[in-house]
């Protein structure tokens, strides 16, 4: 028989708190101090088994050890997630509602999302035109909730824009945060589930017809296993699980406009305009910056691994942000280095800035590909199809933050198109 070893255990009776302190860094911290990938703690009142790394990944999303049912807290569903969704299913109910999600990415919408992404971004920098300065987080954000609702095929009037833009931004910056901006993103979810359940019964009552190859057809047509169509909340629940994370890459889009402010060496290279520069040095800006913390997964069945005792029930984060930092890993990982993606060796497990394993069997990000394809538009506006000053402004970012964000949202003056 294998023999046993403890995890390095945490002391204290709950290091939640220790969470919000150190945010983004809490399990990077503890690994280096335990010199181990795995340690067990204690997170919102139970056990909880942290682990980072390639070898830590691919157990993770092994589904014969890991499930999500009640995995993710109350408040993640009232805000991110949402009930019922696909984040919180397993086995074949998972992998049919997964085929849902991922029968949108085809290439044909990838390239459609890239056009859309780049129309909406020529008419936003007209528009910034006549502005004497703007804030790239908050007109990212309205700009990606047209881009996603056109996508999506959830009709959107000028005039919805900033308030369905504001409802979707603050269930994003609702899921770690308390007191009133928790309260705010929870009473936005309900306002955008009834506004999405409406739509959903628009398009079965033939009142609205959108396309067969959008979300809002495809899913209000959708049949689980039994057959039936999804109830109306769920069907909104998973719309808003496209439409949500496509405002969500507002987060990125700031970041990759301080790295592009930040990096004038490799804005030469990307004056070239060259796709496989964009690809890299959004691939960088995905693993540089810090996002999705850690997903979250309990143990279905009491196993041993590599010595360590797993129990049926037990909590499990997988920390994204140290394991695309892991030393292991990457070469010098606190450098922001584009090209280091010019022959890098990848698997599902080594870099998973949304989530590691398989496309349709898995959890991975359903829009990994459509977040790559909207950066790459937006990279090669930010770097090259526009002209702005930089005023003085504060670009630095807190890893207690979550979601983090360069504390200025990014400001840029007189901007105009190239
Ligand atoms: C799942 C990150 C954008 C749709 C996930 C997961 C992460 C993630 C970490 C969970 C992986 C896991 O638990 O194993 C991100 C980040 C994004 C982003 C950082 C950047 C903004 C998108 C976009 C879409 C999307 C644009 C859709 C248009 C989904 C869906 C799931 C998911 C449907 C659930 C998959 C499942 O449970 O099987 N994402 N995502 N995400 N993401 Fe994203
Ligand atoms: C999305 O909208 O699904 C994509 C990006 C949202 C990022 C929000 C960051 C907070 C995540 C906390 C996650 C805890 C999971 C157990």
């Amino acid at each position: 028989m294998e023999e046993t070893r403890s995890f390095p255990r945490e002391e204290g009776l709950d290091n939640t708190l220790n969470v919000l302190k150190e945010g983004y860094l809490y399990i990077t911290n503890r690994a280096i101090g335990f010199q181990s990938n795995l340690f067990e703690t204690r997170l919102l009142g139970e056990k909880a088994i942290c682990m980072r790394g390639e070898e830590a990944a691919q157990l993770f999303y092994d589904n014969k050890k890991f499930v999500r049912e009640g995995a993710a807290p109350k408040r993640v569903l009232k805000t991110l997630f949402g009930e019922n969704g696909v984040q919180t299913l397993d086995g074949e109910e998972h992998h049919h509602r997964k085929a849902m999600f991922m029968s949108l990415m085809s290439r044909e919408g990838l390239q459609k999302i890239r056009e859309i992404t780049s129309k909406h971004w020529g008419l936003a920098v007209g528009r910034w035109e006549t502005k004497k300065e703007i804030e790239i987080y908050e007109e990212s954000q309205e700009l990606l909730c047209r881009i996603a609702c056109e996508w999506a095929g959830v009709p959107l009037a000028i005039d919805e824009v900033k308030e369905k833009s504001e409802w979707l931004g603050a269930m994003i910056e609702a899921t770690a945060a308390i007191g009133v901006a928790h309260m705010k993103g929870k009473r936005a979810r309900s306002k955008a589930e009834k506004w999405i359940t409406g739509l959903v019964e628009e398009v079965r009552e033939g009142k609205i017809h959108p396309a067969e190859d959008t979300a809002l057809y495809t899913f209000s047509w959708h049949r689980d296993l039994t057959g039936e169509l999804l109830d109306p909340e769920t069907a909104s629940v998973e719309v808003l699980n496209i439409i949500r994370p496509i405002v969500a890459v507002s987060i990125y889009v700031t970041f990759t406009a301080l790295a592009v402010i930040q990096q004038p060496e490799e804005r030469e290279k990307l004056a070239s305009g060259d796709e496989t520069y964009l690809q890299n040095f959004v691939q960088e800006v995905r693993r540089f910056y810090p996002f999705f913390p850690f997903s979250g997964a309990r143990v279905k069945e009491d196993f041993t691994w590599q010595g360590y005792e797993f129990k049926k029930g037990e909590l499990t984060l997988l920390d994204l942000y140290g394991t695309n930092h892991h030393p292991d890993l990457w070469d010098q990982p606190e450098q922001f280095r584009p090209d280091r993606f010019k022959d890098w060796r990848g698997t599902p497990f080594n870099f998973i800035p949304q989530g590691g394993g398989d496309y349709d069997t898995g959890h991975r990000c359903a829009g990994e590909f459509i977040t790559i394809e909207i950066m790459k538009e937006s990279l090669d506006y930010l770097a090259n199809k526009m002209s702005y000053e930089i005023p003085e402004q504060d670009f630095s970012y807190s890893f207690n933050d979550i979601p983090s964000l360069p504390h200025s949202n990014i400001v840029l003056k007189n901007v105009r198109s190239k």
